[in-house]
C-alpha cells in the first residue's frame, strides 16, 4: 500500500516513522549518525519499484527488494551522506498512474517542507516510465532542492547490475549544492539529465536514456559533479488542491491510420488527445478528421511527432481564420511527455489558446 506522505506532521521524522510502523507500509532505515555527525549531506530516498527493485532478469520479478535492502546493497553511501528511506510502493512502472503521481509529488513536497536539513531527495523508479514521472515532479515540486530521479536496467541479482552504482551516484548529485535550482533530474549510467528532456531509447542497455534534441545536463565523474549547462527552471503547477487529473490519450499516426482511436478516446472521456504524428507533425486524412471532430467537442489537441527528436511549431491553438480551435504543436517535446504537460496545462484553462501559451513557455 503506498504511504501518503502529505499526512505525515511536519518537523517529525519520529513521528512519520511511527505512522509508517502503523501503516505498516513502509520503513525509514535510522540515520547514519557517523555521516550526520561528520555533517555529510542528508538525503531523503523514495522507492517506487522498476526493475533495480527486483531479481532475475528483466523484471520478471518487480517488486522483490524493499528500500532497506536496497540500501543495504550501497554500504558506500554512508561515506558520503546520511540517509532516510521511504517505501511508497514497490511495482512496475508501467503501474505508476497519475494518482501516484500526485501522492508522490506532494510527499515529496511535504519531506522538503518538514525537514529543512535535508540536501535533496531520490525517487528510484521503474525506468519505462521514469521519464513521465521525472517531469511531473519537474513541473509540480516547487522547492530548489534536486530531486534525482533513477532505476536501473538490469536487475539487482543480474550480472553487471547497474542499481547500485545508479544510487550511488543519485544520492551523490541529491548531495550536491550544485544542483539545487535545476528542478527534477534523472541520473542512470552516470548521466544526468533534465526530467523534461530525458528520454528511454534502448529497451535493455545501461546506457538507454538520452536527449536527442537538448542533450545531458552533466556528468557523474568519480571526482565532480560536472554540469554542461547553467541552471534554468519555469514556474511550477500547484496541485495542492487537486483531487484528479484530466484524462490525456496519446493516438499514433501511420500510414493510412483512421481516426477510431482518437473517437474511442473521446467518448471514454478524454479532455485532452496528443497525436503522435509523423515527421513535423503531419497526420493521415482519418487522424485529421477525427482531430477536428476532437476539437469541435471542446477536447484540447496537442500534436507531436514520433520521430524521437526535433521539434513541431507550437502555434496559436487558433484556426488561421482566428474563429475556430486548432491543434497546440508540442515543441520539443516528445508526446509522453507533451501528454504530461497538457494533463497539467488543462487544470487552468481547456482554451487551446491559453494550453498554447504554457507549451511556448515550456520550450
Ligand atoms: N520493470 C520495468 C519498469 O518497472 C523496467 C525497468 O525498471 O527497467 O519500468
Amino acid at each position: 500500500m503506498p504511504l501518503n506522505l502529505q499526512s505525515a506532521p511536519r518537523n517529525s521524522m519520529r513521528a512519520i516513522a511511527a505512522m509508517c510502523a502503523l501503516l505498516g507500509a513502509a520503513k525509514l532505515p535510522a540515520q547514519n549518525p557517523a555521516a550526520a555527525a561528520a555533517g555529510k549531506p542528508q538525503v531523503h530516498i523514495v522507492a517506487t519499484g522498476g526493475t533495480i527493485a527486483s531479481t532475475n532478469y528483466y523484471s520478471a520479478n518487480v517488486g522483490k527488494i524493499g528500500v532497506d535492502a536496497l540500501l543495504a546493497a550501497v554500504p558506500a553511501l554512508a561515506s558520503i551522506a546520511s540517509v532516510t528511506g521511504q517505501q511508497f510502493s514497490n511495482v512496475a512502472s508501467g503501474s505508476i498512474t497519475q494518482d501516484m503521481w500526485l501522492r508522490l509529488s506532494r510527499g515529496i513536497s511535504d519531506t522538503l517542507r518538514a525537514r529543512p536539513e535535508l540536501s535533496g531527495v531520490v525517487v528510484t523508479h521503474g525506468t519505462d516510465t521514469i521519464e513521465e514521472t521525472a517531469y511531473f515532479l519537474d513541473l509540480t515540486v516547487a522547492d530548489p532542492r534536486p530531486v534525482i530521479v533513477t532505476g536501473a536496467m538490469r536487475p539487482s541479482d543480474g550480472i553487471g547490475t547497474d542499481g547500485p552504482a545508479n544510487l550511488y551516484n543519485s544520492v551523490r548529485v541529491a548531495g550536491e549544492p550544485s544542483a539545487r535550482g535545476r528542478g527534477t533530474m534523472l541520473l542512470l549510467n552516470d548521466e544526468i539529465f533534465a526530467g523534461r528532456d530525458v528520454t528511454k531509447m534502448n529497451t535493455v542497455r545501461p546506457d538507454a536514456f538520452g536527449a536527442p534534441y537538448r542533450g545531458a545536463l552533466g556528468i557523474a565523474d568519480p571526482e565532480h559533479i560536472v554540469w554542461h549547462r547553467s541552471a534554468t527552471r519555469q514556474p511550477v503547477f500547484d496541485i495542492a488542491g487537486v483531487r484528479e487529473l484530466p484524462r490525456v490519450d496519446i493516438a499514433y499516426v501511420y500510414a493510412g491510420a483512421d481516426g477510431a482511436a482518437i473517437d474511442a478516446f473521446v467518448v471514454a472521456g478524454a479532455k485532452g488527445i496528443v497525436v503522435a504524428g509523423v515527421g513535423r507533425g503531419g497526420t493521415s486524412p482519418g487522424i485529421g478528421a477525427a482531430m477536428r471532430r476532437a476539437m469541435e467537442k471542446g477536447v484540447v489537441v496537442v500534436i507531436g511527432s514520433r520521430t524521437g527528436s526535433g521539434s513541431v511549431p507550437v502555434g496559436t491553438g487558433a484556426s488561421r481564420d482566428g474563429k475556430g480551435p486548432a491543434a497546440v504543436g508540442s515543441g520539443d517535446l516528445p508526446v509522453q511527455k507533451a501528454r504530461v504537460l497538457l494533463t497539467l496545462a488543462l487544470l487552468r484553462s481547456t482554451n487551446p489558446r491559453d494550453v498554447a501559451s504554457v507549451f511556448a513557455a515550456h520550450q
